[in-house]
């Protein structure tokens, strides 16, 4: 399903008034301000976000699952979804595929259905956290870490198949995620188990292409819940360090346990060059993979005034990798997307409207009430108008879900696909 561009232009007519009014109000008010709004409104629409193929479904917990209808059965239904979600933001133009939940069976094809939808590969995603059936070795009591050398060569091997899928679809990077660890204290003999999966780590690294990276993502429990062998950023940077230039470490908003400065986390790695990218969603107690910014767009804030200031001043960090990584439960999964990119984006717009000069002198000065004022000021702005305009610039929808309502895709979908699909993944 591709949304044409015209249909959504005339969709957009409707609120060309409102839109005009609102731009020009807060075009105004930024200029008073000396800030040039064409410049965020471009820096807004370079903003691209790769999409997990892992959330194009309902997601479900151990409770239950509710499934959504219209569901996507393969890959080549999952990028037609996420070319729905471009073609309505021009902001969802990746995919980050998850290994094997989403191994593509014709690589040619795959990659000229993401092509026709202007979607790229972005990070793969390895899984030794499931046995796979037949699969001659379990990952039950761990994979990079598992006291069974035989098993860690299985979990390498694993990763480096995921490298070479990446490689014939124009991927350069891969994200290692392990569930690694133990529910009870005594099972397990945490620096051999670190020491494992360090060296299994520094196994997969050598295979890795010179122009590609590895993000290591670190989360504090779940499945296991007494000890996570990388549970921590800090775990994850020593990994990163132990491994290369090429390693760097990957921050999931939903792996921290609760009140956790996660924007300190944030300055602290880009500061050493070794943050890799993000996957965005939100959450109220544990790995909740809610709808970003839905629960502390505040603490998102916050972490985008820290990645904007690292943007500006840390050229050690490279260019960031970022992903959405979403489960939904109770949503209509391209409805929840959508409320994520525009979350993302109203953060980053937010964020570049700090007056980071003014941030930085009123720090110096110790004028804690001026550094409160500089940040509220900014995040108190509505920035919506901005993400219209950027949209509207690149042919895409002013209002993203109303043109989604309105268009009928999800009525589309079940009359094309019916209600019994079950898409892979959480
Ligand atoms: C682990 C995680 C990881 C993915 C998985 C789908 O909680 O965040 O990024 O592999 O979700
Ligand atoms: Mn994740």
């Amino acid at each position: 399903m591709k949304i044409d561009k015209n249909k959504i232009a005339d969709h957009n007519g409707q609120f060309r008034e409102s839109f005009d009014r609102d731009f020009g109000f807060v075009a105004e008010n930024l200029s008073r301000k000396g800030i040039d709004v064409e410049k965020v409104v471009m820096k807004v629409s370079e903003f691209q976000v790769a999409v997990p193929s892992w959330a194009l479904g309902a997601g479900g917990t151990r409770f239950g699952r509710f499934s959504y209808g219209g569901e996507p059965a393969s890959l080549e239904q999952k990028l037609n979804d996420i070319g729905v979600l471009n073609d309505l933001t021009r902001t969802a133009g990746a995919v980050s595929l998850h290994i094997p939940w989403d191994t593509p069976k014709d690589v040619k094809a795959i990659k000229e259905v993401a092509a026709s939808h202007g979607i790229s590969f972005d990070a793969m995603n390895s899984n030794t956290f499931q046995d796979q059936p037949e699969a001659e070795k379990s990952y039950k009591f761990g994979s990079l870490n598992n006291t069974d050398p035989a098993i860690r060569d299985f979990a390498v091997q694993h990763n480096i198949d995921v490298i070479n899928i990446g490689k014939e679809l124009g991927s350069k990077s891969l994200t290692v995620w392990l569930a690694d660890g133990a529910s009870f204290p005594g099972q397990l003999n945490f620096q051999n188990a670190l020491q494992n999966t360090q060296k299994s780590l520094q196994g997969i690294y050598k295979h890795l292409p010179d122009d590609w990276r590895i993000f290591i993502e670190y989360k504090p429990y779940e499945p296991n819940f007494y000890s996570t062998t990388i549970q921590d950023w800090g775990t994850s940077f020593m990994l990163a360090n132990a491994c290369g230039e090429k390693a760097y470490t990957l921050v999931d908003l939903g792996h921290h346990l609760p009140n956790t400065n996660i924007e300190q986390i944030v300055a602290t790695l880009m500061l050493k060059g070794k943050l890799g990218g993000f996957h965005f969603n939100d959450s109220k107690y544990g790995d909740d993979d809610l709808t970003v910014g839905s629960i502390k767009p505040y603490a998102l804030f916050l972490i985008f005034n820290e990645l904007v200031y690292g943007m500006e001043n840390n050229p050690q960090n490279p260019n960031l990798a970022w992903m959405i990584d979403a489960s939904h439960n109770i949503k209509d999964p391209l409805e929840d997307l959508l409320q994520s990119l525009e979350a993302i984006l109203i953060a980053y717009a937010q964020a570049l409207l700090i007056d980071q000069k003014e941030l930085r002198e009123a720090q110096e000065q110790n004028d804690v009430v001026k550094c409160q004022e500089i940040l509220q000021e900014a995040y108190r702005t509505d920035v919506r108008p901005i993400l219209m305009a950027a949209r509207k610039k690149a042919g895409a929808a002013l209002h993203p879900i109303t043109a989604y309502r309105d268009f009928q895709v999800r009525k589309s979908l079940i009359k094309e696909r019916g209600t019994k699909n079950m898409a892979t993944g959480l």
